[in-house]
């Protein structure tokens, strides 16, 4: 993949539309200011997160310079395409510490996990990288997008191959985050990055209303996605809504902040050093000043930086919106996230493993399973276990007997037949 330092780091941003960023770095900004929500110069909650006026100017000065270099890197889109569209897993891979290429794990296909509240954006991003990767026309869409996803969720993993002709970058859209209790959207996200992950595989939590888990085990109940094949996650992509957390910091929600804290920080999500990508998604519909408010925001609940590792991208959503992002500083923020992950993916990729780790990883897996039951099916199985090996115990006993007199019976033959 090409790129000069600059982009090696990916600080990057795309922003908000050219129109939009050109009013605001121009003297005259009132043209950002007609959306609703607009909240110009009311920045409190920037504020009271330790971010003084002369901060907040200096990360808006330093994410519009951001946009600016972006701008002149659009006008290497088709190189950008090119070096996904070519890539390899593994193409990213460095032998450090004497460690050679041949003894990691490198995988047939790179996956990434999009992850996220409900609602954020995880559906319109998949149909987003899908499009720019592939060249597609503008309202393609295969993933489903839901203007009511408490209604009409995604409830089954679902598996896209970004990268058509190679299929060598697949990410799989996951079920909406932040809707019920965290410990279950922490047990899923352990499921998901421990297991690995299946195309079709349903996202149930047990809080769910038997209303819900009744209509999903029927339309789940055919278990296709123990045919497909089982993918081990290679990178995390976050999804989070600017106007989402415009809401959080402006009400004061602080125990949706601490969620989502603790759902980025989980530590299943971290890959080695490297945390999770943060993709910021809504941006469009917030102003100038709230949309980098929001982004710092972020920054503090995730602990990264806004310049680093938080990609400002607001997604097509096909509706026809006066400023709506121009493509083109859309789809080079896209193309370069998605850079960004593919490296982070190859540099973390685990190492091949040995026989015992594969035995204890069927352990862990057996003690899940057991530990999932309720305690009538616990005694069920173990005295299932118990019958068995009380049979296999029998079954050797009598495999014993028979051979000593088998081979009593052949010495009793041999001095029979001497005699003779
Ligand atoms: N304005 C705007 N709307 C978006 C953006 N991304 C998603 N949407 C809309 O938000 C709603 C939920 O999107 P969806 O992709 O289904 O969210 P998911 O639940 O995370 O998969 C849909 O109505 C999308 O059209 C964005 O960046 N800007
Ligand atoms: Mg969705």
């Amino acid at each position: 993949m090409g790129g000069g330092g600059e982009k090696q780091n990916m600080q990057v941003s795309s922003m908000s539309g050219m129109d939009s960023w050109s009013a605001i770095s121009s003297k005259d900004s009132d043209s950002a200011l007609d959306k609703p929500n607009c909240r110009r110069g009311q920045t409190a909650y920037v504020s009271e997160d330790g971010v003084d006026d002369t901060q907040f100017l200096e990360w808006k000065r330093r994410i519009l310079q951001q946009t600016e270099n972006l701008k002149k890197r659009a006008e290497h889109i088709e190189e950008h395409r090119q070096s996904i569209l070519s890539y390899t897993p593994g193409q990213w891979l460095v032998e450090t510490g004497g460690i050679k290429r041949r003894m990691f794990a490198i995988p047939k296909i790179t996956t990434l996990l999009l992850v996220g509240p409900m609602g954020a954006g995880k559906s319109t991003l998949i149909n987003n990288l899908l499009r720019v990767v592939n060249d597609l026309d503008r309202g393609f869409d295969r993933a489903q997008v839901c203007d009511d996803p408490s209604e009409n969720g995604t409830f089954f993993l679902e598996e896209y191959v970004l990268c058509e002709s190679s299929k060598r970058i697949c990410a799989f859209d996951t079920r909406g985050l932040m809707e019920g209790d965290l410990t279950e959207d922490l047990a899923l996200l352990e499921h998901w990055l421990e297991e690995g992950v299946h195309h079709g595989q349903m996202a149930l939590r047990s809080s769910d209303s038997s209303n819900v888990k009744s209509a999903l085990e029927t339309k789940g109940r055919h278990g296709h996605h123990k045919l497909s094949e089982k993918r081990e996650v290679n990178f995390v992509i976050f999804v989070v809504s600017a106007v989402a957390i415009h809401k959080m910091m402006t009400g004061g929600n602080l125990h949706s902040r601490a969620c989502l804290t603790r759902l980025f920080k989980s530590p299943y999500l971290t890959f080695k050093d490297d945390r999770p990508v943060a993709v910021l998604t809504h941006g469009d519909e917030l102003c100038m000043d709230d949309r980098v408010a929001a982004r710092i925001a972020l920054g503090k609940i995730l602990g990264l930086s806004p310049l680093d590792q938080i990609f400002d991208i607001a997604g097509f959503t096909g509706r026809v919106v006066e400023d709506s992002e121009p493509d083109l500083l859309r789809d080079i923020a896209l193309l370069e996230m998605l850079e960004y992950v593919l490296q982070r993916a190859d540099r973390n990729l685990p190492y091949k493993m040995g026989i015992m780790v594969h035995i204890k990883q069927a352990w862990k897996g057996v003690t899940r399973l057991f530990d999932s039951l309720d305690g009538a099916r616990k005694i069920a199985v173990l005295a299932i276990v118990f019958c068995w090996f009380l049979l296999l115990g029998l079954f050797l006993a009598v495999t014993l007997v028979v051979i000593r007199e088998s081979s009593n019976m052949t010495r009793i033959c041999n001095k029979k037949n001497w005699y003779d």
